[in-house]
């Protein structure tokens, strides 16, 4: 559920961008803070961890307009990747209203993009999430590698729902990443509103 924000009139959505270890989910939402920078961004948060560094953020999405007199706000997480930081990642994604899943598209990463997936679907489980309804989007990202994980692959694997939506991107020039951001936006809040 998002955040009832009264005194200020806003809604506030939370998505978390959410994969394994050097997948581009950073690069993702440096991106989007760049491109977004002028008009709508608050301020960036970044935590820095001793590998890498975790993200957050919030600005509002104008294109989305407002419901029922209130502004849309929508905050973005990132996590860490790395296998030991399984507490942290728990809790930013704890709340969450939709989640990417940044996969690495490069093959030699299958089995951690595939268990990675597992281990969020096993969090969102263990909040009382309901998985037939909780908006996803699955981004395959670092398209421009030669030898790429095919479309459907891990979504075969895993067995995951035939209507999931699947982006495809290359975070380091930001194709695909304002396309996702507006795909898992638009999902989340139509979400809500079926509620
Ligand atoms: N070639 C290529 N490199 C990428 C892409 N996305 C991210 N990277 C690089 O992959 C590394 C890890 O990215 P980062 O965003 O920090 O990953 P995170 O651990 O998921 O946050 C960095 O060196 C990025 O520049 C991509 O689409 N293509
Ligand atoms: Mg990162």
């Amino acid at each position: 559920m998002p955040h009832l924000d009264l005194n200020n009139k806003q809604l506030v959505f939370k998505i978390v961008y959410f994969g394994p270890g050097m997948s581009g989910k950073t690069t993702n939402l440096l991106f989007i803070h760049k491109k977004i920078f002028d008009k709508y961004k608050g301020d960036m948060i970044i935590l820095d961890t001793e590998e890498e560094r975790t993200l957050f953020f919030d600005f509002f999405p104008v294109s989305l307009g407002s419901v029922q007199g209130f502004a849309l706000k929508i905050h973005l997480y990132t996590i860490p990747g790395q296998v030991y930081y399984e507490a942290s990642r728990r809790i930013i994604l704890e709340g969450a209203d939709g989640v990417v899943f940044v996969a690495d598209s490069k093959v030699d990463r299958l089995d951690d993009n595939v268990d990675m997936y597992k281990r969020m679907i096993e969090n969102l489980d263990s909040f009382g999430v309901d998985l037939d309804t909780f908006p996803i989007v699955l981004q395959y990202n670092k398209r421009d590698f030669d030898e790429i994980i095919p479309l459907g692959k891990i979504e075969n694997i895993l067995e995951l729902p035939e209507d999931l939506l699947v982006t495809e991107s290359v975070a380091t020039s930001g194709a695909g990443v304002m396309k996702t951001l507006q795909l898992i936006s638009k999902e989340v809040i139509r979400n809500f509103q079926l509620d």
